[in-house]
């Protein structure tokens, strides 16, 4: 094998998705056959402390705890941002400005006009946005089904992201501020739901919300509702909440086309279920498919068909389609441009809600069905 080039990442932030994501570079390379080798050079935080146990765990080199400094080294290639959704416009611009490769945890920004600032200062370097659940191979296989025409003309887009922690958390985490995250269940749960419903059903041409917060004082939204109509005629609804006593996480959406049918359930990540109108009408039903192999997306990656994968493999997934991308010098989606259709759109949730109307959707790229 030919020699591999280094990439010197730089990170930012140590939560929750700082460890997700330092799991990812290191296993990145033991389940892909990569030209890159990943080295985990800096890590940076305020809280010097935790900085140092996190470092000493998952085998970062260095720290620092000014992301300014951190990001303008020269031994740095790529910087992955892993903060609260205010600091990502900032971070990732200056790191674009700095000629580096950028990472960028999701939702891209806190408004429409950031996200442009910034995929327009990232003009010229690759970027990243880890809407991970792309790259769920059961979610891939749902691509590849709608893609082949199996769902015939879609009628209905549904999707639901359910949780239930809202009610339960202290007021000052940095969820709950609006001028750290922006938004609360729309740009964290929605987004999700929104980067999906792009991917798989094309651009959405206007839509109708209702947002809630049941907290008293909270800045945020914990819930919200809305009617889409897609570009491809077809009708959607989604909900997300912060305040769906029972479900942890609830990812879930469903497909109703002329010829067939499809649903996915995050809890269940493995399976996808697929329902064919070609199927002789006596066993018609749902086909409850175990994404895993043979024939699946990235199944030949992991393990012998039947052996399923987890939530952290869809972070090492979405890291090796980047790195495959990057080798052969192709644009890697959702880069920066793929999510200002999300912010576009999550934008537009705020404003029917605030003006209690329908409102068409700016600026959505058509349709990214076909990337
Ligand atoms: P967290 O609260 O667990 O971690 C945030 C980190 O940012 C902490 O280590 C904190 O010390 C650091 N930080 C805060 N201010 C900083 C500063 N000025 N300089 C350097 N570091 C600073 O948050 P979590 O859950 O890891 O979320 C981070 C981002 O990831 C958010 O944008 C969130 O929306 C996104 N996220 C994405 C997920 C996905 O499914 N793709 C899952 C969870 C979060
Ligand atoms: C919120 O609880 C959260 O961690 C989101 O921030 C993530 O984006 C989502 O994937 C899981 O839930």
């Amino acid at each position: 094998m030919s020699a591999r080039k280094k990439l010197n990442v730089c990170m930012i932030g140590h939560g929750f998705m700082g460890r997700a994501h330092s799991n990812a570079f290191h296993q990145v390379g033991r389940f892909f056959d990569l030209p890159y080798e990943l080295q985990l050079k800096v890590i940076c935080g305020r809280d010097r402390p935790k900085l140092d146990s996190m470092a000493a765990q998952w085998g970062w080199e260095e720290v620092e705890t000014e992301w300014e400094s951190a990001i303008g080294r020269k031994d740095v290639d790529i910087v992955d941002i892993c903060t609260p959704n205010y600091l990502h416009a900032p971070i990732a611009i200056a790191a674009a400005q700095a000629g580096k490769i950028v990472f960028c945890e999701k939702p891209l920004a806190i408004s429409v006009e950031e996200s442009k600032r910034m995929a327009q200062a990232a003009r010229n370097v690759p970027t990243l946005v880890w809407f991970n659940y792309r790259r769920v191979p059961a979610i891939a296989l749902a691509k590849q089904l709608v893609d082949q025409g199996k769902l015939g003309e879609v009628y209905h887009y549904r999707a639901t992201y359910l949780q239930s922690w809202g009610p339960d958390r202290q007021p000052e985490i940095w969820r709950f501020k609006q001028n750290e995250a922006g938004s609360g269940a729309i740009g964290d749960l929605l987004s999700h739901s929104i980067d999906l419903a792009l991917l798989l059903n094309g651009g959405i041409a206007e839509i109708s919300s209702l947002i809630k917060t049941f907290a008293q004082g909270r800045e945020v939204d914990d819930a919200v509702l809305l009617l889409a109509r897609f570009a491809n005629g077809s009708i959607g609804t989604f909900e997300a909440t912060r305040y769906a006593i029972g479900c942890r996480n609830r990812n879930y959406f469903e497909i109703h086309g002329s010829k067939g049918a499809v649903r996915f359930n995050l809890e269940d990540l493995n399976r996808l279920e697929f329902f064919d109108v070609h199927d002789s009408v006596e066993i018609q039903g749902s086909h409850g498919l175990l994404v895993t192999g043979p024939g699946h997306p990235y199944a030949d990656h992991f393990w012998p068909p039947g052996h399923i994968i987890g939530y952290e493999h869809t972070f090492i997934l979405t890291l090796a389609d980047f790195l495959r991308s990057l080798a052969d010098n192709q644009r890697f989606r959702p880069d920066f441009d793929d999510a200002i259709d999300v912010q576009q759109v999550l934008a537009a949730v705020e404003d029917s809600a605030s003006r209690r109307t329908w409102v068409e959707v700016s600026n959505s790229t058509s349709s990214i069905r076909s990337s």
